[in-house]
């Protein structure tokens, strides 16, 4: 059977009358002029010959269609465009039927949608995630799903972006069936069979109708979950627009929308984060390191970080021996890690099967010994230098030559941890933010001594988590901390200069954080800071701008949200301004002859960001980032920085 070939990356062969046409544009088959040209040409070629009765359009490798090329985004549109290819697949005279046999995203699912038919194999993945790069689907998505789904389900998946598997897909109606043979001959056969049939065109169909209260009550909850970013609420315009319109006037709106969007601020910000997110991965030096295999974690210490990490690599299919100091202590841990897997059964995120799967790789010990077969071993105890590293002296004793030894500290040095034990080359840092489950970030600290297996195995050992790794040198507070650490110092200036805490909240979570720095603050609760402010006082730099007024705070008990009283005071739980803490902020102001002046919410946030952004220089220049890029993603996923904006980094840049 000839191969035929339409463009670089489209080619096809002729299988019992059907035109299979192969996209083959590696590594997503994203939709990039030379696989719109192609197809169009593979079109019009089995348009002509009547030997060809349908057409069969399936993706080369585990990708079906990974949407439209988002690195031609900003460039000069190339014909045809893909509404083009798609109203041409839509409007064909003889049947198209997707055979999605991996990813259908964006742009790759509009394609499928103008098909006629569409049937996957179990593995792909659908959906229409454009919001998450600050657009809207441009090529039919908003017009054409609601078609098949109605306006509630497509209202739902589109202003959330959400993916979703091939069964969800099939029980919606995006997916006609779910293949478990060879995705190829059962699509020639549904081809063949589809050309004797009167053809399905999606764009023809009838919005379903449903009551307007269902569709008001999803809409409240995409703009609700929103917060602000343009995308989600113009995607619930356009599909509620689809069924109050003709499919031109619907799709012509879609595409006006999309295209404004596309040129937006907001949007060039999400690129930025999703190219971010894949050259994060890219560590200079370990192009050609393999990673050692891991399959079984020890986690010593199985408290809150301890229990999460915990369950984290549970959830990633490990074998998990955690370790504690007594059998009681063990006992303790075990029900905590239990007690996280319950909540996910209760909230129907995980199924008894799943939970129990879990617990069967789950031993929680208290002898260290335990610890003889692990791959990697990580420490979650108290954050104190001497107990860290009296625990890998021990470990030296316990561990395999070639396991390797993780610490998940905050602040500590871990260059001195390792230079205390005997074989330094094997130490790494993993700093999980909690609740260590839940949250993707992950700094992985490459230590003075790190040697590169050690370094790509933690990557991928991140990686295998689910996490988000970010690469990062040996300094206090690695790349997170000790940005907060530049703006809360920031901050607290901006207080005793004239701003009120509850002020520089507003004006931060106006700009899209979900909440202020003093809100957290309290929330994370102040004497942790304050210990290490009294520690660090001996070698501060009597000239460099010191504010007490968080030491007040501490010395008064107030030591946020958990003793009820902190930057805010806590009534009945519900966070309050606190006159008492008004007034010794301008106690603090009078004692240095602080006259206050005010502040606009613009002038607050511009002074914030900058301060993040000069201390992002200088862990640039100080080699501790590897990129700006890496410091907006820990900014994002670590500390509420809103993604739409970009990161501190992006926004300097912008400037
Ligand atoms: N365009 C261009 N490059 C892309 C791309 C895309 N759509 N998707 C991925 N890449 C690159 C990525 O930068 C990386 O490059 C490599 O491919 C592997 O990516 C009209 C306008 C498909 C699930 O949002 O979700 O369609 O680093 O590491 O883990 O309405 O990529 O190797 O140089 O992520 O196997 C909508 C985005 C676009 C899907 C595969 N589509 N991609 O995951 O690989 S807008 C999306 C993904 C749109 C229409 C609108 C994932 C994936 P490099 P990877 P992966």
């Amino acid at each position: 059977m000839s191969a035929l070939r339409f463009s670089d990356t489209i080619s096809a062969t002729l299988t019992d009358g059907v035109l299979v046409v192969t996209i083959d544009n590696p590594p997503v088959n994203a939709l990039s002029a030379d696989v719109r040209a192609g197809l169009m040409a593979a079109l019009g070629h089995a348009e002509k010959d009547s030997a060809i009765a349908a057409v069969v359009l399936i993706g080369a490798g585990n990708t079906f269609i990974g949407g439209a090329d988002i690195k031609e985004f900003g460039k000069p549109p190339v014909e045809p465009l893909l509404p083009e290819v798609i109203a041409r697949i839509e409007d064909f005279s003889k049947p198209v039927v997707a055979a999605i046999n991996g990813a259908a995203l964006g742009g790759g699912l509009e394609v499928a949608l103008a098909c006629h038919e569409r049937d996957a194999v179990p593995s792909a993945k659908i959906g229409l995630p454009e919001v998450k790069l600050g657009i809207v689907p441009g090529a039919g998505g908003t017009q054409r799903l609601p078609r098949l789904i109605g306006t509630v389900a497509a209202i739902e998946l589109i202003s959330n972006g959400r993916i979703v598997s091939a069964n969800e897909a099939c029980k919606l109606g995006i997916i006609d069936s779910l293949i478990e043979s060879s995705l190829i001959d059962a699509a020639v056969a549904i081809a063949r069979s589809a050309a004797d049939s009167p053809l399905r065109r999606t764009g023809t169909l009838p919005v379903p109708p449903e009551s307007t209260e269902a569709i008001d009550k999803a809409a409240a909850e995409a703009l609700r979950k929103a917060r602000g970013q343009r995308g989600p609420a113009e995607a619930v315009r356009l599909v509620r627009l689809a069924a109050a319109t003709s499919l031109a006037e619907g799709l012509a709106e879609e595409r006006r929308t999309f295209v404004e969007l596309r040129d937006s601020e907001e949007a060039a910000a999400l690129r930025h984060v999703f190219f971010a997110e894949r050259a994060a991965g890219k560590v200079e030096g370990l192009e050609n390191v393999a990673p050692r295999k891991i399959e079984t974690v020890g986690i010593v210490g199985t408290g809150l970080m301890g229990s999460g990490i915990a369950v984290a690599a549970l959830n990633a299919g490990y074998r998990i021996i955690g370790i504690e100091q007594t059998q009681e202590a063990a006992q303790k841990g075990r029900e905590r890690i239990t007690g996280i897997l319950d909540k996910a059964v209760q909230s129907g995120r995980l199924d008894i099967a799943g939970r129990d799967d879990r617990l069967g790789r789950l031993a929680v010990v208290a002898d260290a010994q335990g610890l003889a077969e692990a791959d990697l071993v990580i420490e979650a105890v108290f954050d104190d230098l001497a107990v860290k590293t009296e625990l890998f002296q021990r470990l030296d004793g316990i561990v395999r030559a070639d396991a390797i030894l993780a610490t998940n500290t905050s602040y500590l040095d871990p260059n001195v941890i390792a230079a205390a034990t005997a074989h330094p080359e094997r130490i790494v840092g993993l700093h999980f933010f909690s609740p260590a489950n839940i949250m993707r970030l992950l700094e992985v600290v490459n230590c003075e001594k790190t040697a590169p297996h050690v370094l790509a195995s933690a990557l991928a050992f991140a990686k295998g988590l689910g996490k988000l790794p970010i690469v990062c040198g040996v300094t206090a507070g690695f790349i997170g901390n000790r940005i907060f650490s530049a703006y809360r110092r920031e901050a607290e200036f901006m207080v005793e200069d004239g701003a009120l805490p509850h002020e520089i909240d507003a004006a931060l979570e106006a700009y899209g954080f979900p909440m202020g720095l003093f809100a957290v603050y309290d929330m994370a609760g102040l004497e942790i800071a304050w210990a290490r402010r009294k520690r660090q006082a001996a070698t501060r730099d009597p000239a460099a701008r010191y504010v007490a007024i968080a030491d007040r705070l501490c010395e008064a008990g107030r030591f946020g949200q958990r003793a009820g009283r902190g930057w805010y005071a806590y009534p009945d739980g519900k966070r309050t301004v606190d006159p008492e803490v008004t007034a010794m902020i301008a106690t603090a102001r009078a004692e240095k002859d602080i006259a206050p002046q005010s502040f606009t919410a613009d002038e607050i946030v511009t002074r914030l960001l900058k301060a993040m952004a000069a201390e992002g220089d200088a862990l640039l220049t100080e080699g501790i980032a590897a990129r700006a890029s890496d410091i907006d993603l820990v900014m994002i996923n670590g500390y509420g920085f809103p993604p739409h904006k970009g990161g501190p980094m992006f926004v300097a840049g912008r400037r």
